[in-house]
């Protein structure tokens, strides 16, 4: 999968260079292009920005600029994504179908915003992380990467994304690990059991009950089976 960043500040991204999408980046399983939207100003001084019209505070990209910066990486299958608080609401669901795409570019803005009129020219999607607002799209464009990524074959280990949190529109289990006993606290004992049965079942019941205290909401998106509300009716009248 080929992500290109169009973005002031490209060493932000060498985060991207740890773990899991470090190795990503290494097998070519993922390939991050960083173009630096400066080196495509129009002048002497390399300025890239400039005051809004009609007033108001802070600086704003200009067009002409963030335009030659995309025209330097589009191609047909390309889709370009702004990431911006105005935009809809990045959910697992979204990050899947993303992953399902060849060529993603990043727009990534900084200062008060970006000319308008190149923003309804090349972008696709506006994209938010969470409603509340960063100093520049580079975080979020970060957190898309990332997200995005663990879908893309050979990243992860096995089908992990199969089983996690949001797969199954439940929250995840508890883990645990040695040792047995922690302080006063053992492993819970059907885990040591061996019996694979029993130990789905329970897993199936705590991933219940974790949605049931945290995340009560996530209930009323998904279909339960009969089993899993007779499991709820026993978890709230305890
Ligand atoms: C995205 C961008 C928050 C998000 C951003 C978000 C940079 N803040 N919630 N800040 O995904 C004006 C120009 C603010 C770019 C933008």
């Amino acid at each position: 999968m080929q992500f290109d960043v169009l973005t002031l500040f490209p060493e932000m991204f060498e985060v991207l260079n740890e773990s899991i999408i470090g190795r990503a980046k290494e097998k070519g399983l993922i390939n991050i292009n960083l173009i630096n939207i400066r080196d495509f100003s129009k002048d002497k001084h390399k300025k890239v920005d400039d005051t809004p019209y009609g007033g108001g505070a802070g600086m704003v990209l200009m067009p002409d600029v963030v335009y030659d910066a995309y025209k330097s990486v589009k191609d047909d299958r390309a889709k370009v994504i702004y990431m911006s608080p105005q935009g809809k609401k990045l959910s697992q669901d979204k990050v899947e179908e993303l992953s399902k795409q060849e060529h993603l570019i990043l727009l990534c803005g900084h200062y008060e915003g970006i000319d308008q009129r190149v923003i309804d020219t090349i972008v696709d999607e506006e994209i938010s992380i969470g409603d509340y607002v960063l100093t520049g799209g580079e975080l979020p464009a970060m957190v898309l990467i990332d997200s995005v990524s663990r879908y893309i074959e050979g990243v992860l280990k096995e089908d992990s994304t199969k089983e996690e949190s949001f797969s199954n529109g439940l929250l995840e289990y508890p883990q645990y690990t040695r040792p047995e006993v922690f302080g006063s606290q053992r492993v819970p004992e059907v885990l040591l059991s061996g019996h694979h049965q029993n130990i789905d079942k329970w897993r199936r019941e705590q991933s219940l009950k974790m949605t049931l205290n945290k995340r009560p909401d996530l209930l009323d998106k998904i279909n339960l089976s009969d089993e899993d509300r007779k499991t709820l009716v026993n978890l709230k009248n305890k």
